[in-house]
């Protein structure tokens, strides 16, 4: 009697398919249908086909939704997966953060040199005699110097251990051996599914090869081109259905691997992501730091001149005049006119 067996399978989560129509009517003919579009062994739905696909994140612009497809890259001659994308991502935060640290150093290196030039120049002997409370003041303003140097070199010294020592030791040598691992663990799934894939092409050239054998036999017993007996024909088609049996056999490995993979795809592209976000996260609050102490240096720096200011306010010419009358006096006694 007739049948008509008509299997799906599915591949992957996102109603991919494989089709197997095998349409058995008078036991005589299979037919296989593959209904997919694989793009470097992974199976896409075609246009249209396959119910609608909702984002994993909707809304998140989640890692996890958006590198399933491999990338050709700029030459056009090798493909990118998309987890390699993400893993160059990663990569080139790694040497952003790096460059972040010896941006800080050269600002540090700026600094230091600035409170060895102020330092130095406080020393200075110039107008060192300058007398009274101008003298005062001139001593202050000299001494502020010293301590703006001081400032800064305070500053210099809190962005390297706040803001530049951070940024480089944050996610140390053995960040890129992480990044290896997941590199190398995503391309060996990947190369399975390629190899199952493969065994499914075979397995399907294999059962066309059956169904025609099967067929030509058939239609040899028909018209009595040959003397091919019943027990020929149970053969060939025993074969054919071996053949069958053998591609659903590859499919569901292929689908098992794509699974896999799918789900790894999921878990690790996320575990990137998490990893881009702390990035961000730790540069974010090392810059604010560095703002910070920035703030701090000029308040400070202020500090340093409020004495000189101070001492500015308190001068007192007449008073300077009186002392300094007092001790270079050459004489009170005024000349009189000439009397004979
Ligand atoms: C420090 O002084 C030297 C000259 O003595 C000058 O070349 C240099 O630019 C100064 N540096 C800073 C940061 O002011
Ligand atoms: C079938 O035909 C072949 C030659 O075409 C012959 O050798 C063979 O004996 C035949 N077998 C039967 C069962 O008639
Ligand atoms: C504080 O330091 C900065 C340099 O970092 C300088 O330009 C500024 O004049 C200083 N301010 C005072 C009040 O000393
Ligand atoms: C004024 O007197 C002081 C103290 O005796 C002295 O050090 C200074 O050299 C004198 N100034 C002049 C111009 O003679
Ligand atoms: C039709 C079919 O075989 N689907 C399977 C594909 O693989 C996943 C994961 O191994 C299974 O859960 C499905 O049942």
């Amino acid at each position: 009697m007739a049948s008509e067996r008509q299997i799906y399978y599915t591949l992957g989560h996102k109603g991919y398919h494989i089709l197997v129509l095998t349409s058995d009517l008078f036991g005589l003919i299979c037919m296989i249908q593959m209904r997919l579009s694989p793009i470097n062994c992974v199976t896409f739905p075609l246009p249209g086909e396959g119910p609608e696909q909702q984002l994993l994140k909707p809304n998140e612009w989640s890692y996890c939704d958006y590198f399933w497809a491999d990338r050709k890259d700029p030459q056009g001659t090798t493909h990118v997966t998309g987890f390699e994308v993400l893993l160059q991502k990663q990569l080139k935060g790694k040497q952003l953060q790096k460059e972040m640290a010896e941006f800080i150093h050269e600002r540090i290196k700026i600094e230091e040199e600035y409170a060895k030039n102020l330092s130095k120049l406080s020393l200075s002997p110039l107008a060192a005699q300058e007398e009274g409370t101008l003298g005062e003041a001139w001593t202050q303003l000299k001494k502020s110097l010293h301590d703006e140097a001081e400032v800064h070199l305070k500053f210099s010294n809190k962005l390297h251990t706040e803001v530049e020592k951070p940024l480089l030791t944050f996610r140390g040598d053995n960040f890129k051996k992480d990044l290896k691992k997941y590199d190398h663990h995503i391309a060996d799934l990947r190369k399975q599914l390629a190899s199952r894939f493969a065994s499914v092409e075979k397995a399907r050239k294999a059962l066309a090869d059956r169904q025609k054998d099967l067929e030509v036999k058939t239609q040899q017993l028909e018209i009595k081109l040959s003397n091919k007996t019943e027990e020929d024909i149970k053969k060939a088609r025993r074969k054919s259905t071996q053949a069958g049996d053998d591609l659903m056999r590859c499919l569901d490995l292929y689908n098992q691997t794509q699974s896999k993979w799918f789900e790894e795809m999921v878990t690790t592209s996320m575990e990137l992501e998490k990893l881009e976000v702390e990035r961000v996260e730790w540069i974010q609050q090392h810059l604010r730091q560095y703002t910070t102490l920035r703030h701090e240096t000029d308040m400070f720096n202020q500090s340093t001149v409020e004495p000189v200011d101070q001492l500015l306010q308190n001068m007192d010419p007449a008073k300077d005049r009186e002392l300094w009358v007092k001790e270079n006096k050459t004489g009170e006694v005024r000349p009189v006119d000439l009397d004979i």
